[in-house]
């Protein structure tokens, strides 16, 4: 008997710990399924409120758990988890978690802290075009800067939605945007790329000052006085903020180093270390930062002058190579480009482009050589000399922005090379150049082609392939019949 006793006990103490354990696990489910419903999309609770106030604001802003934030709790969870990675190339179950606002560092140097501003600085038209973005990145980037920003200095806030088909981003979107203040939403009649949907977004502002962000970014603690001051000072400068890094996995928030942006002749932009003079005292890590490009996504510019610096180039396509026109643009013709240190905004960078360009093939290229043709004159040679496969590719017509060239009197590629970008180094004839390029996933190797053509099992005649375009990121792969594949690629040529 002296001897079951302890057994009985421990099967009692051992009992109520289980009962314990689980009566915390349940009331811990209950706690967190109860937050997600509170920013699952048209069942949140401030879809009551008119705009977000202060309560709202401190309800917000508690502190999401890291350690739970991306578990998989049921099937939902990771349906939304596999489906986002598929649509937004980004973790959506976390996203979602987080809500449409959240607390994150202040990552400005210190001095920053005690920089004063002017009182009267102008008001700014933020302009956030997106194509099927998530609801939840979408509107916490919106969000985000109704809850960091003076409300003196935001004009308005326009949304240019570019031919979206998700369906949260129709009806839903609209009726919860009405509820915002200041918040403006445009849709385009066809699908028109970033730069023509940044084109439309500028042509209703009525602000002084044109802002444009990306519609997955988190701005930062007093992330807008310092660029309008800039342009305040001078209408001609166009200037960045820094851009933090939310990765794409965790969401979790980090700050950038200081960089600049830069270019190589195949006409891809690069992040680039500073040149070192530049950082030596203390202060010079809060002073504007002289950029020979920008990478395009966030910048903020005087309304007019960028009506009178020719907006952007209307005959892009889609996406990509308007960052370094703008650039270009800027610099040859009378403008400076500057990052600002103390300006920080958080931008999801992902490892993938998740959408493409519809019927328009490589909007890249074909951007780019509209760059090459206008900006860059005898020097548009290393840009074909690496870029071979595009000598004789159409362009477009490029006759009106020649023609702004001349009307706006810029300079010449020669002098923005000596004057502004002068560490570029010139390619060896039919070479390539490498560049010490900074990278948020690391450096990129760069791709050699040693040999092409099928990858076959040879015991089942089952070849690897990738449906829909190969040069896409992220395509699947899967088996095939040889045969088949064989017959569809005779088709296409
Ligand atoms: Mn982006």
């Amino acid at each position: 008997m002296g001897y079951k006793l302890p057994t009985r006990y421990f099967a009692l103490c051992s009992f109520m710990i289980l009962m314990f354990w689980m009566l915390l696990n349940a009331v811990s489910l209950l706690y967190l399924g109860s937050n997600d419903k509170y920013f699952t999309r048209g069942h949140g609770r401030h879809l009551q409120n008119d705009s977000p106030s202060d309560d709202f604001e401190r309800e917000m802003a508690q502190e999401k758990d890291p350690n739970t934030l991306g578990l998989i709790r049921n099937k939902e969870d990771q349906t939304i988890r596999e489906h986002g990675y598929e649509k937004h190339a980004f973790n959506e179950l976390v996203s979602n978690r987080l809500g449409f606002y959240r607390e994150i560092q202040d990552t400005r140097h210190e001095l920053c802290k005690s920089i004063r501003y002017s009182s009267n600085l102008p008001s700014a038209s933020i302009i956030i075009c997106f194509h099927n973005e998530a609801w939840s990145t979408l509107l916490r980037t919106v969000h985000s800067v109704l809850n960091r920003t003076a409300e003196n200095l935001v004009h308005e806030i326009i949304l240019v939605d570019d031919q979206s088909n998700l369906e949260e981003l129709k009806d839903e979107l609209e009726n919860y945007v009405e509820k915002l203040p200041k918040v403006k939403l445009l849709r385009t009649v066809q699908r028109e790329g970033l730069i023509r949907g940044r084109t439309l977004g500028a042509k209703s502002a009525t602000g002084e000052v044109l802002v444009f962000l990306d519609s997955h970014c988190e701005v930062n603690k007093d992330w807008l006085p310092p660029l309008l001051e800039r342009i305040k000072e001078n209408r001609t400068t166009v200037v960045c903020p820094v851009i933090d890094m939310i990765n794409s996995d965790t969401f979790d928030y980090q700050s950038s180093p200081l960089v600049r942006g830069g270019f190589n002749w195949g006409l891809h932009f690069s992040w680039e270390p500073l040149p070192k003079h530049l950082l030596v005292k203390p202060e010079d890590y809060v002073l504007p930062i002289r950029s020979p490009t920008m990478a395009g996504g966030l910048f903020a510019m005087d309304r007019n002058y960028f009506s009178q610096l020719g907006q952007y180039d209307e005959g892009m396509n889609i996406w990509g190579g308007e960052n370094l026109e703008i650039s270009f643009r800027i610099w040859m013709c009378g403008g400076s480009l500057e990052i600002i240190p103390c300006s920080r905004v958080g931008h999801i960078f992902r490892r993938w482009r998740p959408y493409g360009s519809d019927s328009k093939g490589d909007t890249m290229s074909y951007n780019s050589m509209r760059v090459a043709e206008v900006w860059l004159d005898d020097y548009k040679k290393y840009f074909y000399q690496i870029k071979k496969g595009l000598v004789g590719e159409p362009f477009g017509d490029v006759t009106s922005r020649t023609e702004l060239r001349k009307r706006l009197n810029c300079k010449t590629f020669k002098w923005y090379l000596k004057n502004i970008y002068p560490e570029i180094n010139l390619p060896q004839e039919g070479g390539s150049v490498k560049s010490n390029m900074w990278n948020p996933h690391g450096l990129q190797k760069e791709k050699v082609i040693v040999k092409k053509g099928n990858l076959q099992n040879v015991g089942n005649s089952l070849c690897l392939d990738i449906p829909g375009r190969s040069s896409e990121k992220r395509a699947t792969v899967l088996l095939r019949d040889c045969q088949e594949i064989h017959a569809m690629v005779s088709q296409t040529k």
